[in-house]
């Protein structure tokens, strides 16, 4: 079992944590022949990364992969045993993929302050605070989303996260950071910590970092 992708996405980076909290050993290699060679598509049409591959058997999309490793390597769980819990953990991830990361990724070509749409950062700003209120809704009973440990939601909104501080940084907007303050802050300081989650942070934050720089000198 091997996984497809570069540390650079915040999706490869979420599986990456995943497999981390839950003692898994899955080798991260580039993807064969690149993401859109016909060997790639073969394992997964989308054609984007990450992709698990199972002797030869592709599956796509982080969080399926995150549930797959679940069931094949149930003995450290990466999820809560209460199932309202195990709920609050899913849905923080749902919400990063459909709500935080349409909030945040307007900002990618915002970065240059030469050729940056003010509207746009403005629109950003708003949404990036409605959506992880979203996410700190859902939580429950700290430090980490839901309780003692980090579980699914976790992984992804902290990835995600990381990815909002490094445009933020970059583009230097001025924009409130909701991660500041709050139970979000807590959380914060507890998934930065964390042995196996902090490293993966710094190592996505690095690589996603060299592309930002690149970003923000384009154009
Ligand atoms: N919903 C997918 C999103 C994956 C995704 O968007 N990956 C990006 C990298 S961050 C990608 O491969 N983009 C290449 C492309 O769209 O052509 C998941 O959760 O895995």
């Amino acid at each position: 079992m091997k996984l497809y992708g570069a540390i650079a996405s915040p999706y490869v980076a979420r599986v990456v944590m995943y497999a981390k909290i839950k003692g898994v050993d899955l080798p991260l290699m580039e993807a064969p022949g690149g993401i859109k060679s016909p060997e790639y598509l073969k394992l997964n049409p989308i054609g984007k990364m990450p992709t698990l591959d199972v002797n030869g058997q592709g599956i796509g999309e982080s969080t399926i992969i995150c549930d797959y490793l679940e069931d094949v390597y149930p003995q450290k769980p990466g999820l809560p045993k209460d199932p309202i819990d195990r709920a609050r953990s899913r849905l923080i991830a749902r919400i990063v993929d459909l709500y935080i990361a349409n909030a945040v990724s307007p900002l990618f070509r915002q970065v240059n302050p030469a050729t940056r749409d003010a509207a746009v950062v403005e629109k950003a700003a708003a949404e990036i605070i409605k959506t992880f209120g979203y996410a700190e809704h859902a939580m429950s009973s700290g430090p980490f989303c839901v309780g003692a440990t980090p579980t699914l939601g976790d992984c992804a909104l902290s990835t995600s996260t990381r990815m909002m501080k490094v445009m933020l940084a970059t583009g230097n907007f001025g924009i409130v950071d909701p991660t500041d303050s709050g139970r979000l802050a807590t959380w914060w300081k507890a998934i930065e910590a964390h042995p196996d989650c902090g490293p993966v942070l710094a190592a996505y934050g690095e690589a996603f970092g060299g592309f930002m720089k690149m970003m923000a000198a384009r154009k």
